[in-house]
């Protein structure tokens, strides 16, 4: 299909006004937004993250790709989140301490608020206090982090560690993703569930709370 092939070389060359201009087209051929997601944006940052390991591009490349599947994704967020239900649960969600990518936890964040979840996202670089800071404001069912670094795995264990310590009771469910997360991880830092893409996380998050 064309257009999911503009819309993924679009994200390779950082295009951020065409990657918005391709996307709506392609919502405009009735393509869904799952598939223009699965199909153009997250294939498209894979091939980054390979040319990246092979320095064949660097990292302000990686950044203008991440900019550019934001633009993207801002098109197709009002499509996923137009009417939802609501009142499914509240998630608070964030990227863990010392890591600054958001792509992936941003697109947790739309397919929850997309199957009627109440979403507090705390960007990225998120520490332990203010998950603590903002779990007791916001009294959420859910709990999110996403860690991209293996370098930022052990401040996932640290923060579930903290939190439960803290008072953080076992109804409030912990789910953890990101690319180096594994499900074996997750059971070693005493989370309650892993997901390893945004369509699963929702059936987790349903399933961790008995839905
Ligand atoms: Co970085 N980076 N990066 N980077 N970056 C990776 C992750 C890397 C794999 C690239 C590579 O070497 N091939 C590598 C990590 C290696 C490792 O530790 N194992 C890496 C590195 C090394 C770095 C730096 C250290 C580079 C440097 O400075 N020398 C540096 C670290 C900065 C920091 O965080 N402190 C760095 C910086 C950056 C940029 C800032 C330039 C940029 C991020 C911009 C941004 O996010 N705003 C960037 C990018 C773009 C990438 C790649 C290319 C793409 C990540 C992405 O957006 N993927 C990435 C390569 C790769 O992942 N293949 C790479 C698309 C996104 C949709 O997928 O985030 O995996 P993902 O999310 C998925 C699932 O994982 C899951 O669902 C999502 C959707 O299906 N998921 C969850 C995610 N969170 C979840 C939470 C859940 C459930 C599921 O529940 C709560």
């Amino acid at each position: 299909m064309k257009i999911l092939d503009q819309i993924y070389q679009s994200i390779l060359k950082g295009r951020a006004d065409e990657c918005k201009a391709f996307t709506q087209q392609a919502l405009d051929q009735n393509i869904v937004p799952q598939e223009i997601v699965s199909k153009a944006m997250n294939s498209a940052m894979e091939e980054v993250g390979l040319l990246f390991s092979k320095n064949k591009i660097f990292l302000p490349e990686m950044m203008t790709a991440a900019r550019a599947m934001k633009s993207g994704m801002s098109v197709i967020e009002p499509h996923v989140v137009k009417d939802a239900e609501t009142g499914v649960g509240k998630l608070v969600l964030g990227t863990v301490k010392g890591d600054l990518h958001d792509v992936g936890k941003n697109l947790v964040a739309m397919m929850f608020k997309g199957a009627g979840f109440t979403v507090v996202d705390l960007g990225i670089d998120v520490s332990k206090e203010k998950y603590l800071e903002c779990i007791q404001q916001e009294s959420p069912q859910l709990i999110g982090m996403s860690a991209l670094l293996s370098t930022t795995l052990p401040n996932v264990v640290e923060t579930i560690a903290y939190l439960r310590d803290e008072g953080v009771d076992e109804t409030c469910k912990i789910m953890v993703g990101g690319a180096p997360v594994t499900e074996k991880f997750a059971r070693e830092a005493k989370a309650d569930g892993y997901a390893p893409d945004a369509g699963s996380a929702i059936q987790l998050a349903k399933k961790l709370l008995g839905r």
